[in-house]
């Protein structure tokens, strides 16, 4: 009787450890790759359907005013995991083949969630680069997601468009069979191997800029591989492993708080949609690729109600930057398109100084606490860190990162004043209403993808209040605006 009163009691004491110590959300970090402003219903200005992203939007905080970094991936990537500005960091350009360049010392979002207790877990697109010095992929690479603070890591190294074609699990090749080495290089051919420029007749999608290195699966690519048949990815399978792998996570942590980002490939190229969504759209695989990522986050939606997850779990989707039609292959993004707007009624895209390169979709989501509603605040992913980082009471803050907390979770509060944003190391900057572009060289259009770089050689200054579209500068008209927002700007660059 002793025994079983003893056992009874230790059970009690258990259970109360386990409320007590379980006491802030879990957070979910959908990350799209070239997802634009437009290309969301909920944002009302597209013509494609997102119906499970617009119900999660719907029931959640629809930011309007939101931003990326930058207007290209690995530079926001660096923001949103450390809440620093990528212009601070020369190395933080598009990669290829690159090593980290996230310094292992730097406190990290995953990092800072670790040591308030979380489990933390990537799965999907990384894009920040591997090792410290020339990789070999037969080895464990290191390194990488799970060294800047991930317990776990299933990531694809760069980009679906890139080599090596094959998944990381904690930093090993999954499925390497070690008699078939890996070899990976960006300046030349291996011998033998065919190739998108020289071997035409082996592809199922053409290249049109870029992209005519090694073949595989019928797609060619940026860069060359030889080896590693067994371990390559199916392009088409590749939103369906992700989901499982998200899915298993999910399953293996949720006795604990955890974050998981969970890092889509999707509408990035090579766009490659599962063939059950083959056609949905009507826009050809850009629009059926996006139709792909909103089925999978109403799966993941879906997984987490199953699991009694949502009211504990903060859900939060954007994207790494804009939008962009031809990326580099001729797959009718731009014929197929119709109506559809992907930068909504913003100008340029994807590489663009101008408002569409990082003013993203961005939603945040948690079950019965946040309220349903739209916010014009300005806020931007730079404040993830300092923003999550208060919400579970812990004082870590970056010096760029604004703590948004309210914001972003309690539908109160003021968001952003200013904010410098990032397109191909050249920056812009944002205050209040008002967007300033310095002056820069280089092609006012970036022909292949046909996007409006926001290059010329005089200042730009809208007032985004009226002329969202950036169709009228002011600069000449107001130079009083002019001067104070050139001042406000180059305190903080030089900051
Ligand atoms: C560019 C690629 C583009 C895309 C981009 C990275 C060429 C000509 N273009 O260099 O296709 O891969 O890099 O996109 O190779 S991002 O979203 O990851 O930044
Ligand atoms: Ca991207």
């Amino acid at each position: 009787m002793k025994r079983l009163l003893i056992i009874l009691l230790f059970c009690f004491l258990q259970s109360c450890k386990q409320d007590t110590s379980n006491p802030n959300p879990n957070f979910i970090i959908i990350y799209a790759d070239d997802l634009g402003y437009g290309d969301v219903s909920a944002y009302g200005v597209g013509k494609l359907k997102t119906p499970n992203i617009d119900k999660i939007a719907n029931n959640g905080s629809r930011f309007t005013n939101a931003y990326s970094s930058s207007a290209t991936c690995s530079p926001s990537r660096y923001a949103l995991m450390t809440g620093t500005y990528p212009w601070r960091n020369k190395r933080a350009k598009i990669l290829t083949g690159a090593n980290l360049i996230i310094d292992t010392l730097e406190m990290t979002l995953p990092k800072m969630l670790k040591i308030n207790d979380y489990k933390t877990g990537i799965v999907g697109k990384w894009h920040l680069g591997l090792g410290d010095s020339k990789i070999d992929y037969n080895k464990r690479i290191s390194p990488g997601p799970n060294e800047i603070g991930f317990d776990y890591s299933f990531i694809m190294p760069d980009t679906q468009d890139r080599v090596p074609t094959v998944y990381l699990e904690n930093g090993n090749i999954l499925n390497l069979d070690p008699k078939d080495p890996i070899e990976v290089s960006f300046e030349k051919n291996f011998e033998g191997q065919p190739t998108g420029k020289d071997n035409p007749e082996l592809l199922s999608m053409i290249w049109h800029h870029g992209h005519n290195g090694s073949i595989v699966n019928g797609v060619p690519r940026i860069g060359f591989m030889k080896g590693g048949e067994e371990a390559k990815w199916s392009d088409i399978d590749m939103a369906d492993e992700f989901l499982d792998q998200a899915k298993n996570y999910i399953n293996k942590v949720k006795d604990n708080p955890f974050f998981l980002f969970y890092s889509l490939q999707q509408p990035h190229v090579p766009r490659t949609p599962h063939p059950r969504f083959e056609g949905i759209s009507g826009m050809g695989p850009r629009g059926d690729a996006i139709v792909e990522a909103d089925w999978c986050i109403g799966e993941l939606y879906n997984h987490l109600e199953q699991n009694n997850l949502l009211e504990n779990t903060i859900i939060i989707i954007s994207s790494d930057n804009g939008p962009v039609l031809n990326d580099g292959y001729y797959d009718d993004a731009v014929e197929k398109l119709g109506m559809h707007t992907p930068s909504g009624n913003l100008r340029g895209g994807k590489y663009s100084l101008f408002e569409a390169g990082t003013r993203v979709p961005f939603i945040t989501y948690w079950k019965g606490k946040i309220i349903p509603s739209v916010s014009n605040e300005m806020v931007s992913q730079i404040d993830f860190l300092n923003s999550i980082a208060s919400l579970i009471g812990s004082d870590i803050r970056s010096n760029d990162g604004n703590d948004l907390a309210n914001v972003f979770f309690e539908n109160k509060g003021k968001g952003r004043n200013e904010l410098i944003t990032e397109a191909q190391t050249k920056t812009a900057f944002r205050k209040d209403n008002w967007a300033l572009i310095p002056p820069y060289n280089g092609p006012e259009i970036e022909a292949n993808v046909n996007i409006e770089l926001g290059n010329s050689s005089f200042y730009q200054l809208y007032n985004l209040e009226n002329d969202i579209s950036q169709q009228n500068n002011l600069a000449l008209k107001n130079p009083k605006k002019l001067k104070e927002m050139i001042q406000n700007y180059e305190a903080i660059l030089l900051n």
